[in-house]
């Protein structure tokens, strides 16, 4: 008998890391049921990271798979601009053919909400950008929390961030978001910061993907590549693939905790910044309930080996 499988919506700003994210998400397709593509203002302008999508899903040869209209701006503030780490088109140095597949007119948050009616207590939400559709969604339509399964998210950073001191990329380009979304009750998984200077790719690693040879690992070891290549022998760090990895396999992630999360929206040198405050224990809040289950540690060699695997499944696929 087939098992029944988990219906999932991928939310991201495509990016190199979304874009292998994606890969590893089409690859479990044995596992998920992944229902549509709602990309976000984020990395880059809402119509690089749809356009994006839509290349990506063409390389794999996914093109059934629907893309959303999402948010072109933050909810309230300004829109914030990113360092330029993901190259002119989001995609490193990666080039290929615009996309015939076009965008869906349907908003990003209609669609999660019509997934949440059809699949309640079951969806779950892989986001790797900025939370503005998620955001939207639970403003628009008041009962969207009680009916989501779960949200995994790549985001946040309790020890110091890396778009300033204090806060990491996605929750700071749309803190108000973030904030609602940690305040939703919807049972969030954390992929911070720490865990993602973890997981790193070797140049072995590359090489190992590049040397698979099918469309989608030529495009994956030269994104990964790139990164490696500025890594100083550390290897490359792939935040948005470990969100992906967890979805998979959570046995990849080695240790845990539970926190109750908030976001800081007031402004000043915290704006962002995702504060933690630990539950349970001897020296932690008791009298708080977590929102979050933060993770921590992951085994490298495992998260690599999956990234392998997924390429490998849809190159194999395209044939
Ligand atoms: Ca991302």
């Amino acid at each position: 008998m087939e098992l029944k499988k988990r219906p999932v919506i991928f939310d991201c700003d495509p990016g190199v890391d979304d874009a292998v994210a994606l890969f590893m998400m089409l690859a479990a397709d044995d596992q998920f049921d992944l229902l549509g593509v709602c990309p976000v203002d984020g990395n880059k302008s809402l119509w690089q990271t749809e356009k994006n999508s839509c290349i990506l899903l063409e390389l794999a040869g996914k093109t059934e798979i629907p893309v959303f209209h999402g948010a072109d701006k933050a909810l309230i503030a300004e829109r914030r601009v990113p360092e330029n780490i993901h190259g002119a088109t989001g995609l490193g140095g990666v080039v290929l053919p615009d996309p015939v597949k076009t965008v869906e007119k349907k908003y990003a948050w209609d669609f999660m909400y019509e997934m949440a009616k059809k699949y309640p207590h079951e969806l779950e939400i892989l986001a790797v950008g900025p939370y503005t559709n998620i955001a939207t969604a639970m403003l628009k339509y008041p009962d969207f929390s009680s009916l989501v399964k779960k949200i995994v998210i790549m985001g946040g950073a309790i020890t110091g961030g890396n778009q300033t001191a204090a806060a990491e990329f996605n929750v700071w380009a749309d803190a108000w978001a973030a904030r609602i979304m940690f305040q939703s009750g919807i049972p969030i998984v954390m992929i911070g910061l720490e865990i993602c200077f973890e997981g790193r790719i070797s140049g072995e690693w590359v090489k190992k993907i590049d040397s698979i040879g099918g469309p989608v690992s030529k495009v994956a070891a030269q994104l990964i590549g790139e990164r490696e290549v500025h890594s100083k022998g550390k290897g490359a760090v792939l935040c948005d693939a470990i969100a992906a990895a967890y979805m998979i396999d959570p046995s990849i992630i080695t240790v845990t905790d539970e926190e109750y999360v908030e976001v800081d929206v007031r402004g000043g040198y915290s704006y962002g910044a995702t504060v933690g405050k630990r539950c349970g224990g001897m020296y932690y809040a008791s009298n708080v309930i977590p929102n979050t289950t933060i993770c921590w540690h992951l085994d490298d060699e495992k998260f690599c080996q999956l990234i392998y695997d997924s390429c490998k499944k849809l190159d194999d696929q395209l044939q």
